[in-house]
């Protein structure tokens, strides 16, 4: 890896991306003290369960794997140190196998499944469609369920839609997805339960190197870490193109990591919890040469709001603004947030809305169903708002159109009908009067 990471620094980043949202490295938490001697070299890959509130950790050398709790209110404890085989550089969890944790071998490319509860071996694949490259092979693993496959796009090495598992109840509802030291690689697999597994397709990244995944359901985004040119964390949505006859993921955006150091592992709390609410806005890296702590604790990360559509519009007391106004929830990486609750409320004005309690949808964007202005001759103002959100609430304003009182329009018509006779009037009085004069 360290030879790779000087390469990157001579290349330079290949793009430009975007700068670290967050605290700087230096003003993050440093988790290191609660295991300053395991960590000290060689922690590499992370996970964060946000529905078990644990962070998983693994170092490659020795073969062990922890579980860190957290309490619910920002503090962890260490929880369980394991034991496991081989070269670790990579560990995730799958939904639907609970009560195990999985981790990456390297050298010997195998996949090894552990129980929580006992720390016993439960189940190993190897994955043998990944060419032995040795010390520069598996880094990094996520598991993506049947659910986000289908709305991401995804497709297999060939092209073809791969919505599901097609392993039915003799897999594990989904993919797993492989981050690759060589080219960047990133592999997917659809495991069986019986210990064999059918290889998906390889797909190629942002960049020659790929150390780490973390996939955000929420959002439905892949985070992949470049441990390359300074470090990189690409985001894609899963979707590929074909590349020089490669499948390559398309890259959504790339991050600039807060750090230089050997950056090896990556985990990071959804964006939206199961119940429409703002996450956490965590996110973790492990520094595998540990220079200024090795387990790293983010949390500065807010998603924010902001208007999409439909201010300062102009419209009649009584009547609906013609755009119904709108906002857009993004993470703190830029990614639109579906699925938050979002409630619309009046302000000023009176008037009235329907639809104002409202969910963000896949772009992120939630409007209101329909604004009716008050009759009040001040500003009509709307709020947009979701707890938790950076830039909530947002205002919206519209004016009052003054409109023309129906009596006005007949006084004119009436002084319009009036004028003409008089001007009659006046035309019959000079002809009379002329006539009179002839006649004189
Ligand atoms: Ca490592
Ligand atoms: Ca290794
Ligand atoms: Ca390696």
């Amino acid at each position: 890896m360290r030879f790779l990471l000087a390469l990157g620094f001579l290349w330079g980043p290949l793009a430009l991306g975007a700068e670290w949202p967050g605290e700087t490295w230096a003003e993050s938490t440093d988790l290191t003290a609660l295991n300053p001697t395991g960590w000290a070299s060689n922690l590499s890959g992370a996970f964060w369960n946000p529905e078990t509130r644990r962070l998983w950790v693994c170092t490659n050398g020795p073969a062990k794997f922890w579980s860190l709790s957290e309490d619910g209110a920002g503090s962890f404890a260490l929880e369980r140190e394991y034991a496991g085989t081989g070269d670790l550089e990579g560990i995730t969890q799958i939904d639907a196998a609970s009560d195990r944790v999985f981790v990456i071998d390297e050298s010997a490319r195998i996949l090894r499944a552990y129980r929580i509860d006992t720390g016993a071996a439960a189940g190993s694949w190897t994955l043998s469609d990944i060419p032995d490259w040795g010390n520069s092979g598996p880094e990094g693993i996520a598991f993506v369920p049947d659910v986000w496959l289908g709305q991401s796009g995804f497709v297999d090495g060939s092209g073809v839609a791969y919505p599901q598992s097609v392993h039915g109840s003799a897999g594990f509802g989904g993919v797993l997805f492989v981050a690759i030291q060589t080219n960047g690689w990133v592999y997917a697999f659809d495991l069986r339960t019986d210990g064999t597994q059918t290889f998906v397709g390889r797909y190629l990244t942002s960049r020659t190197e790929s150390c780490e995944l973390a996939f955000d359901a929420s959002t439905r985004r892949m985070y992949i870490l470049h441990n390359t040119g300074g470090n990189w964390i690409e985001v894609t949505d899963l979707t590929s193109t074909l590349v020089g006859g490669d499948r390559k993921f398309t890259t959504m955006s790339e991050i600039q990591v807060p750090s230089e150091s050997n950056i090896e592992g990556f985990a990071l709390t959804p964006a939206a919890t199961v119940s429409g609410t703002p996450g956490d806005r965590w996110s973790f890296f492990t520094d595998d040469s540990a220079e200024s702590g090795a387990l790293r604790w983010f949390r500065e990360l807010p998603s924010n709001m902001t208007k999409h559509a439909g201010d300062n519009q102009t419209s009649r007391a009584g009547e609906a603004v013609s755009v119904p106004p709108a906002v857009v929830a993004r993470d703190a990486y830029g990614n639109p947030i579906p699925g938050l609750a979002i409630v619309f409320s009046i302000e000023s004005g009176g008037g009235s809305i329907t639809g104002g309690n409202a969910t963000s949808d896949a772009s992120g964007i939630a409007a209101v169903g329909s604004w009716t202005l008050g009759d009040s001759a001040s500003v009509n103002t709307l709020s947009a708002a979701c707890a938790g959100l950076s830039g909530s609430p947002q205002q919206f304003t519209a004016t009052v159109q003054p409109s023309m009182p129906a009596s006005t329009g007949v006084g004119s018509a009436a002084l319009v009908l009036l004028c003409l006779v008089a001007g009659f009037v006046r035309v019959q009085v000079t002809a009379t009067l002329d006539r009179v004069r002839r006649f004189h």
